[in-house]
């Protein structure tokens, strides 16, 4: 249940929170796409004395990367097939993908889409002569299931009206799991294995941010869905506006971090995403490119992609780069060629695309496109609507700069790094894409914990899942997670830590604070402790300048990963003396917690791969073109819990969609 925020201001937190224990069978971390996919389907499977609990550290509704709603759903296979997914997903991630999970995938997601549209998203229909209807026009159309044409933008989108799209996907998660199985307001911090069995999952402990609380939850399986990582990077916003990124501002890492911690092997954290985005207000450019066909253009007015010299740059990344759709890691990289070239700034030729698809438009119609372009953003960036709005942009009438953000890590959008997680128990599977747990079965999308799975934005190798794929891969977990809990019923989980250790391990900060802050006459200055908002600012900096980020268009160097290992170790060493007055801060503190680790992750990773795969997302000065020879492969690494040391090692390709 979400507890509101009933005093003014924030609670303040106390030496000694209350404790509350949990036993279940199944336990799901996260409340976003991929959890609410596992919460509406686990119950089905559940048998009757089997319990379940999902945690979410925000309020369902309104969390995760959908909470502000989405205008499209990016991945829907109606008509194409899953090998051509497959095909699509590898092309724009430079070759390197775990092709049995991204086909799998492609046999689920429709279910999802179709879920939605029964749960009353409204999805718009094309009509036998060509028209797109949206809203209700839509609806009476018929349902996808029942045969009625989505509006296609390009070959995998299809157009929604989707603000209230997490509302939808929330309601029918929570209804099949019920109330009582939801804590709300709850941000986990770690993850336990068991006392006795090697490498088993046995629970998590976390903290109520609306209430002094301390949860330790036992399970014999669980699902960490807590999405990717967002201001690791000093964002390009300032000021006022530096809340503002283009991801979520709940997902702090916690998922890779909180794996990594208990040695799930990680896989392509090399991988990052950059989007272009329209500047400063984040505005998604999907709709854009493939709906309105707009093109973008240099600061000579030129349309640089189609030139010789833009043509000549992919054709050194092909066959990706002269595929017939331009990777987004390579869209990006001809921005940022024109841009260093002194041709920037670019923009998006919003005029001439909505002048030409007027063309053979009535007024009303006319009316109805333009206010299409508004809704685009009004459904899942409102943020940049009001920025046309405060800079007088009306986009049939001026264009608008768009401009390659800061970077995420993210396993579900047009990026690709996470956990390496087991395919499918089926034979065209090869047995290196297949994890055996202790009984020796094969569970889909188990980590190398066993009892531990992931979906969403945690499985690395398999992007463009998107809001559809993570929900679908969400329900796969699910019932992977039963059949485990099933299979192993005998097991009873033990903790290692005592309930008061684990307490002194979540409040730490809050002690921290409360022994010193009376020392200095400002709270946030004190020699004997950090706060999160400093720590964040040392992250970023440290990230920006040496760690590939915008200060230097997302190129780092052998030598200055060596500079940015040395201050995230300091870093970690500094996060001891972390301070929390209240139990905001107390979320603060653990979040950049898990950002330091996640980073730490992406920068070693990069630092192992002796070449540049993704262009246009990272350059690496040293290794500046790709080197299929050498790095035709996949880059995992686990971190040893017992000895504190970190293994990054390469893993075999293979390929199972023919060309
Ligand atoms: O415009 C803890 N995505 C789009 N998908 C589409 O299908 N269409 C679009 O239009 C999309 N666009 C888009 C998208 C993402 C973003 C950020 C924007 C625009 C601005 C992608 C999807 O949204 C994305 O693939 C899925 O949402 C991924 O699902 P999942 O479940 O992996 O992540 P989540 O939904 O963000 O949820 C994570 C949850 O975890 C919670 N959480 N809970 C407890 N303890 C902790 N320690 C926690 N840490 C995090 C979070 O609160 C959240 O609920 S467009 O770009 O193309
Ligand atoms: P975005 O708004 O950038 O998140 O993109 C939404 C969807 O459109 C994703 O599936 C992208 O891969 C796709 N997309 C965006 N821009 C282009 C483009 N120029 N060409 C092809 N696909 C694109």
């Amino acid at each position: 249940m979400a507890l509101p925020n009933k005093v003014m201001g924030e609670l303040k937190a106390v030496r000694d929170p209350e404790v509350e224990e949990r036993e279940v069978d199944v336990l799901i971390v996260g409340g976003g796409m991929a959890a609410c996919g596992t919460a509406f389907e686990v119950k089905k499977w559940l048998k009757d004395d089997q319990t379940v609990l999902l945690c979410e550290k925000a309020a369902m509704e309104r969390s995760g990367a959908v909470a502000q709603g989405l205008s499209a759903i990016n991945t829907y296979i109606g008509e194409n097939s899953p090998d051509d997914y497959v095909r699509m997903v590898r092309n724009d991630l430079m070759g390197l993908v775990r092709e049995d999970l991204i086909f799998d995938l492609g046999c689920y997601v429709d279910d999802s889409v179709h879920l939605f549209e029964e749960w009353g998203l409204p999805v718009w229909k094309k009509t036998d002569d060509g028209k797109n209807l949206d809203g209700k026009k839509g609806q009476k159309m018929g349902t996808l299931k029942g045969g009625a044409q989505p509006v296609r933008t390009g070959k995998w989108q299809i157009m929604i009206n989707g603000e209230s799209y997490k509302r939808i996907v929330a309601e029918a998660a929570k209804l099949a799991l019920g109330e009582d199985n939801i804590i709300e307001r709850c941000f986990i911090v770690e993850l336990l294995l068991d006392a006795n069995v090697e490498n088993q999952i046995a629970g998590a402990v976390g903290f109520s941010v609306r209430e002094n609380k301390v949860y330790i939850i036992k399970c014999k399986t669980m699902m960490v869905a807590c999405g990717g990582a967002v201001n690791i990077y000093q964002p390009r916003s300032v000021g006022e506006g530096k809340g503002r990124a283009w991801y979520p501002v709940w997902n702090a890492g916690s998922t890779y971090t909180m794996c990594m911690k208990v040695g799930a092997e990680l896989s392509m954290m090399e991988n990052r995403f950059t989007p272009a985005r329209f500047k400063d207000g984040y505005g998604p450019v999907g709709a854009w490119f493939l709906l309105f066909k707009a093109k973008t253009l240099n600061g000579l007015g030129e349309a640089f992609a189609g030139s010789d010299a833009a043509k000549a740059e992919l054709e050194r990344f092909a066959p990706y780069g002269t595929a017939a759709i331009t990777p987004t890691c390579l869209r990006n990289h001809l921005m940022l060629f024109e841009m260093k070239e002194g041709r920037g700034p670019i923009m998006m030729d919003t005029v001439t695309a909505l002048a030409d698809l007027g063309q053979t438009m009535d007024k009303k119609e006319l009316k109805h496109l333009e206010s299409e372009a508004w809704e685009d953003f009004l459904d899942m960036t409102c943020g940049q609507a009001n920025l046309w709005c405060a800079q007088d942009c009306e986009p049939e009438k001026k264009n608008s700069e768009i401009m390659p953000t800061e970077p995420y890590l993210l396993g579900s959008h047009s990026g690709c790094c996470g956990l390496w997680t087991s395919g499918p128990d089926l034979d065209w599977v090869p047995d290196a894409y297949k994890i055996k747990a202790a009984n020796g079965k094969i569970y889909n999308r188990m980590t190398t914990v066993n009892g531990l799975f992931t979906a969403g934005d945690g499985v690395g190798c398999s992007g463009h899942k998107f809001s559809s794929g993570s929900h679908a891969e969400g329900r796969i977990a699910a019932k992977q997670m039963v059949r485990y809990a099933t299979d192993n019923a005998d097991f009873s989980p033990a903790l290692k830590p005592s309930n008061e250790e684990l307490v002194d391990l979540v409040y730490k900060p809050v002690r921290t604070f409360l022994d010193n802050c009376d020392y200095t006459t400002a709270i946030n200055i004190n020699p004997a402790y950090v706060k999160p908002e400093g720590m964040m600012y040392r992250l970023m900096k440290a990230t920006h300048e040496y760690g590939a980020g915008t200060a230097t268009y997302y190129q780092t160097s052998s030598k200055s990963l060596e500079v940015i290992m040395d201050l995230l170790a300091t870093m970690r060493e500094d996060c001891e003396k972390m301070a929390a007055g209240d139990l905001h801060e107390l979320m603060r503190a653990w979040e950049i917690y898990h950002r330091i680790w996640t980073v730490e992750s992406h920068l070693r990773h990069i630092q192992y791969r002796k070449e540049t795969r993704y262009p246009g997302f990272y350059y690496q000065a040293d290794y500046p073109g790709q080197d299929d020879e050498n790095w035709f492969c996949f880059v995992n690494s686990k971190y040893d819990p017992e000895k504190g040391e970190w293994d990054v090692f390469k893993k075999d390709y293979i390929q199972i969609i023919a060309d």
